[in-house]
């Protein structure tokens, strides 16, 4: 069901969960402000964009079940099902053009990518049109293996796009370009099912291709096709793909663009992307992400809980789950379950914790009986297990996100939570209160 953006989206139909509008929309503003309203319950589909005859799909994915589902698996199978892809990828199978439905229409010349597709403008003060939900693919020219990331991308010119390139595995690669003089050859893909699309967030070391961890996921090798006028490898059947190269040496105004912590990330004079040729399936669909909305969130977040928990485990075993909460936009906040069996064990799991992801701000740790998934019974930990005087982690002057407003360019406190009950407490203290036959009792026989 989830081979394809289109398997996927009939089977959201299928389930109700597609809402296909047919009014006509503007790209500015209308299509994330209605994708925002059906965020976290349906994606939203819109036939009529403007004068444009290309559709736009947003909010694909937008809880927790549904990546489950499209991952074959449950919430619980989630994050495991993940780690075992990172850890044992497979490799793409590779296609000719024939074979390849984002081949079926080829443009080389006059690239306008304004006129061809209907791109959105977001929030209020951003600086333009933006694609949000490209996977940007580079190949690294001494190993031959691809990188898959997404990066905000805003359309500066006919053919040209202003990108938001944070220090990871494609600026590394680019620079390396760059030092030599060269562009570094891209491929820009928009429109995948919903496993390629997650397993381009995987945080992995340098050198694995995020791709390959997409045909695990899918429990299948990922077709791939190589592009027409750069010597990249996409998925065959993307609905759409952009061929270029970023160019050494040119930097050129980028934003301001709404970000995920739900404030904007600065203009600056940011890399620049030449589109070389656009090739794209019959009638295409443009996919975008509103940022911030759930879709975005989840995106990092959940890739995010599988490399903490790994980090985690390492330094206690006894660990059970890790939840990066939403109104810690998936990537500040998170919140640890561990089976304490030696006091301590809770703070080196804040530190280890703290340790996985410079992202991470502030860590709760709670005893297997909460529930971490229900931020309610993590605020109840908080209010009931804990004590600042004992309990509480300070660390002053640590690298953070530089896209929260609070920290000093990027610098700033981390914080955790103890939340865990003291091995030695008198056993009466700490029992949470039950009603006998709670669980039995079913209301109905009591309502009639
Ligand atoms: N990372 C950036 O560096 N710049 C961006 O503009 C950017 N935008 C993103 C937008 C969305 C919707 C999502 C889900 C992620 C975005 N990211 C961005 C995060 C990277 O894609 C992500 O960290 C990726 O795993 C980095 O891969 P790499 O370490 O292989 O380079």
């Amino acid at each position: 069901r989830a081979k394809t953006l289109r398997t996927w989206l009939e089977y959201l139909q299928s389930t109700d969960r597609l809402a296909v509008i047919e009014k006509q929309v503007h790209l500015e503003y209308e299509i994330a402000a209605v994708a925002k309203k059906l965020d976290g319950r349906k994606a939203a589909y819109f036939t009529r964009v403007e004068d444009y005859r290309v559709p736009v799909v947003s909010g694909i994915c937008s809880t927790r079940e549904q990546f489950a589902e499209a991952l074959e698996t449950d919430q619980f199978g989630l994050i495991p099902k993940f780690t075992d892809a990172v850890n044992s990828p497979l490799p793409c199978r590779q296609v000719q053009n024939g074979e390849a439905p984002v081949k079926e229409n080829i443009v080389l010349k006059e690239i306008d990518l304004m006129r061809m597709f209907p791109i959105p403008v977001h929030h209020e003060k951003d600086s333009g049109n933006y694609i949000t939900a490209g996977l940007f693919i580079v190949r690294d020219p001494v190993t031959r293996k691809q990188n898959v990331s997404i990066h905000r991308l805003q359309v500066s010119g006919k053919n040209r796009l202003g990108a938001l390139l944070l220090p990871r595995h494609t600026f590394h690669l680019y620079k390396q370009a760059e030092e030599a003089g060269r562009p570094l050859e891209c491929a820009i893909v928009i429109g995948v099912d919903p496993a390629t699309l997650l397993a381009s967030q995987a945080s992995t070391p340098f050198g694995v291709d995020e791709l390959e961890i997409a045909g695990a996921l899918r429990n299948e090798p990922l077709e791939v096709v190589r592009c027409e006028t750069v010597d990249i490898d996409v998925p065959a059947f993307a609905e759409i793909v952009l061929e270029g190269r970023i160019l050494p040496h040119v930097r050129e105004p980028e934003g301001p663009f709404g970000e995920f912590p739900k404030y904007y990330g600065p203009k600056s004079d940011k890399e620049v992307v030449e589109i070389t040729a656009v090739t794209h399936r019959n009638n295409p669909i443009f996919y975008t992400i509103v940022p911030a909305a759930y879709e975005h969130l989840l995106l990092g977040g959940i890739p995010r809980e599988a490399s903490l928990f790994q980090t985690v485990r390492q330094t206690v075993p006894s660990v059970k789950a890790v939840h990066m909460s939403s109104g810690g936009t998936c990537r500040y906040h998170a919140i640890v379950s561990i089976s304490k069996r030696n006091e301590g064990e809770a703070k080196n799991a804040i530190l280890a914790a703290l340790a996985n992801s410079f992202d991470i701000k502030h860590v709760v740790v709670v005893d297997e009986d909460v529930d971490i998934y229900d931020m309610e019974e993590v605020e109840w930990a908080i209010a009931t297990r804990f004590q600042a005087e004992r309990d509480l982690v300070v660390i002053h002057g640590a690298q953070g996100s530089k896209l929260d407003p609070s920290t000093n360019e990027g610098v700033g406190s981390k914080l955790g939570f103890d939340c865990t009950v003291p091995l030695n407490s008198e056993p009466m203290r700490y029992l949470r209160i039950r009603i006998p036959q709670y669980d039995e009792i079913k209301l109905e026989d009591y309502l009639k």
